[in-house]
C-alpha cells in the first residue's frame, strides 16, 4: 500500500509545487477542457480544503460563488494520465436547510454534475457526518468517502470499521491523514475507478414506506418526462414532496428545465466553462 501512494503523491506534487508553475498550468488551470470535474463536500472542519490543498498544490483560483459571498476554490492536478479539476465546496452538516453555504454545496453535487464527489467525514465523529454522507447518496452514486483524521480518532482509541462501512453505504471508504498526505493516492485511485466504472457502487438508499417510494417513483418518472436530462430526478422529487422552496422556485422560474439542458449560469456551477476567477498563490 506505502509505494503506490508514495507514487501517487509524487505525481501530484510534480504537478503542484511551486517550482513547476508551468507544469501545473499544464496540468489544467487554465484549461476549459478538464478530463473529470471532482467535487470535495464536508461537515465544517474535517479536513476538505487539506486535501484540496494536497491535492492542487500552491496553485489555484479562489474567489466567490455567483451572487453569493461564499468563497469558491478550485485547482487542478494530473492522475493517471487525466487532468482533474477539483472544486472545494463549503463545509455543510446537511443539504437541506437554506443557508448559503448548504444551498452552494447542494446545488454544485446536484446541478453542477461533478464526475465524482469526495465525502470528508471526520473519523472520530462518524454518526454527525453520516447524515451528510446519506443525504449525498441520495444525489448521486458516484460517491467517494475519505475517512479522515484517522490519527486523531486512533488517539482516541476510537477504529473505524472501514470496510464494513464501505459495504453498508455501497461505495469507497478510504482511510486519510490528510495533514500528512496519508491515504491520498488510494482515495485518488477509489475516485479514478469510480469515475471509469471499473469500481461499481451501490449507494445505500433511504426507505421510506410503499406510499413514499410510489409516490417519489411517480414523481421522479414525470420529471424526467418533462425534463430529460435532468440529474437526479429521485432526489429532485423528493425535495419537492417536501415542499423544499428551493426546487419549487427553480421549477417556477424554468431553472429546472435549463439545467436539464446543461445550462446553469445563474449557480455558476458548470464545471467546464471557461475559469474566470482570480488566480491566487496561498
Ligand atoms: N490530525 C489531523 N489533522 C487534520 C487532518 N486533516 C486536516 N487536519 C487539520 O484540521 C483542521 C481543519 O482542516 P481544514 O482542511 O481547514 O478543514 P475544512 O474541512 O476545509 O474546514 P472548513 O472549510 O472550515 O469546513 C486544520 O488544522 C488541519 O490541519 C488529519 O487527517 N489529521
Ligand atoms: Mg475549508
Amino acid at each position: 500500500m506505502a509505494t503506490p501512494m508514495k507514487e501517487s503523491l509524487k505525481l501530484i506534487s510534480g504537478h503542484a509545487c511551486e517550482a513547476c508553475p508551468l507544469a501545473l498550468t499544464q496540468a489544467g488551470i487554465h484549461t476549459e477542457d478538464v478530463d473529470h470535474v471532482v467535487a470535495l463536500a464536508g461537515n465544517p472542519n474535517t479536513g476538505k480544503s487539506t486535501i484540496f490543498n494536497a491535492l492542487t498544490g500552491l496553485r489555484q483560483h479562489t474567489g466567490n460563488w455567483p451572487g453569493k459571498t461564499v468563497t469558491r476554490a478550485e485547482g487542478a492536478f494530473q492522475f493517471g494520465g487525466k487532468t482533474y479539476k477539483v472544486v472545494d465546496l463549503p463545509g455543510t452538516y446537511s443539504l437541506l436547510s437554506t443557508s448559503a453555504d448548504e444551498e452552494v454545496a447542494r446545488d454544485f453535487i446536484l446541478f453542477g454534475r461533478p464526475d465524482c464527489t469526495i465525502v470528508v467525514v471526520d473519523a472520530t465523529a462518524l454518526e454527525r457526518n453520516l447524515n451528510l454522507v446519506l443525504q449525498v447518496l441520495e444525489i448521486t452514486d458516484r460517491v467517494v468517502v475519505a475517512l479522515n483524521l484517522v490519527d486523531e480518532a486512533a488517539r482516541k482509541g476510537i477504529q473505524v470499521d472501514h470496510r464494513r462501512l464501505a459495504r453498508e453505504l455501497g461505495v469507497p471508504v478510504v482511510p486519510t491523514v490528510a495533514k500528512s498526505g496519508q491515504g491520498m493516492g488510494n482515495l485518488l485511485q477509489a475516485v479514478e475507478g469510480v469515475i471509469s466504472g471499473a469500481i461499481r457502487t451501490r449507494p445505500h438508499h433511504l426507505q421510506g414506506d410503499r406510499a413514499f417510494q410510489q409516490a417519489v417513483d411517480r414523481l421522479a418518472q414525470e420529471l424526467t418526462q418533462l425534463y430529460p436530462g435532468l440529474p437526479s430526478a429521485r432526489w429532485v422529487a423528493m425535495r419537492l414532496l417536501d415542499g423544499d422552496p428551493r426546487i419549487q422556485e427553480a421549477v417556477r422560474t424554468g431553472e429546472l428545465a435549463r439545467i436539464a439542458h446543461g445550462d446553469t449560469p445563474a449557480l455558476g456551477t458548470v464545471p467546464r466553462y471557461p475559469l474566470t476567477l482570480e488566480e491566487v498563490s496561498p
